[in-house]
């Protein structure tokens, strides 16, 4: 149930009794990554100032070295999910291997892993254009209170138990879902609070946006490209409108609220797609499919993919269910 001014903190209390397990720690869960997305907030608001205060790699007035932002990022999560002692496990896309937290601690009865993209599409940081943290939430599969391992990171998307995004916007934002439904939040920068602004998120079915970075269109598969015309006929409501950022949570959020379509398909420089499995597309796949939306490979569902590696890449096809199917439609008819 949503209420009007309600922050985010008295949403996760007054919905904890809808989660599936109900102890209270992915409530505490929750608020950490609520408190870590607030500190990188700070943080990333404060980019546009490199030039006055430093550039990465270099040392600032009070001789701390400055550090580039996605490494930021990626500690002050691991950092306060650690700290906390909160989870058992942590994954991020920019680590090569997992974090095993407490693993020597046969009391420890922490039961959830989490995967994280701290900072995604940070080659727009320069350009003061908006990026992202996408973070997704599974419990282990292996027993308490033995070292997390491998198999605990790699499971199906559809075993997850919650997935949402940060985006640092013209407002800084954090949507996410528990498996019922996708909810909005919208942080007032004076107080420091995530208010309940976008309720119940839904993707239309049918969009006129289409989202991918066209500069690879040669190399795309022959389904990809046909779709890519079937875009920019002249029939019916169609031309669709191109957009593309760049930076995935804001293309995402973008066509979420509006009715599009956003892909990465395959191609010669990134023959697997270029998105990564277990720390974009699952967590992304989750919160679409939660907002009515659809996510797939153009074959298959993404959340139905069995993982092999941490850091496994696939094609990406997600948005409104009526576009993404017919994205697929034209997959399949060129196989
Ligand atoms: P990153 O994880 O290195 O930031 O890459 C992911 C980003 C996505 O946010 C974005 O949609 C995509 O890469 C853009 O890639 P490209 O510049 O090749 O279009
Ligand atoms: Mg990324």
């Amino acid at each position: 149930m949503s209420k009007p001014n309600q922050t985010l903190g008295e949403f996760i209390i007054e919905n904890q009794t809808s989660f599936k397990y109900t102890s209270g720690e992915l409530s505490r869960l929750l608020n950490s990554i609520r408190l870590a997305a607030k500190v990188v907030n700070h943080e990333v608001n404060k980019a546009g100032l490199v030039d006055i205060i430093g550039n990465a790699g270099d040392t600032n007035i009070q001789g701390e070295d400055q550090q580039k932002l996605d490494v930021y990022a990626n500690q002050k999560f691991i950092q306060t999910l650690t700290k906390r002692n909160i989870v058992c496990g942590i994954a991020s896309e920019e680590e090569d291997d997992f974090i095993a937290i407490n693993s020597q601690d046969e009391n420890n009865q922490n039961k959830y892993v989490v995967l994280i993209d701290p900072l995604d599409g940070s080659s727009n940081i320069d350009v003061n254009v908006s990026v992202g943290t996408i973070f997704s939430i599974y419990r282990r599969v292996t027993p308490l209170g033995t070292p997390v391992t491998l198999e605990d990171f790699l499971q199906k998307g559809s075993a997850q138990v919650a997935a949402g995004y940060v985006v640092y916007g013209t407002s800084t934002m954090l949507v996410y879902t528990t498996g019922d439904g996708v909810n909005g939040f919208t942080l007032n920068p004076a107080i420091g609070s995530y208010y309940l602004s976008h309720p119940n998120m839904e993707f239309p079915k049918d969009g006129h946006i289409y989202s991918v970075n066209e500069g690879n269109y040669a190399d795309f598969p022959v389904g990809i490209k046909k779709y890519i015309k079937y875009c920019q006929e002249d029939e019916g409501e169609r031309p669709y409108t191109s957009r593309y950022i760049g930076s995935l949570v804001s293309d995402f959020h973008r066509n979420m609220i509006k009715g599009g379509i956003y892909m990465y398909p395959k191609s010669s420089k990134n023959p697997k797609g270029k998105l990564r499995l277990l720390y974009e597309c699952n967590p992304m796949a989750f919160i679409a499919e939660q907002a009515n939306g659809k996510a797939s490979d153009g074959f298959t569902r993404i959340m139905d993919i069995v993982p092999t590696e941490l850091h496994e890449r696939v094609p990406f096809i997600c948005g409104s269910v009526n576009m993404v199917e017919k994205a697929e439609e034209f997959m399949r008819n060129e196989e």
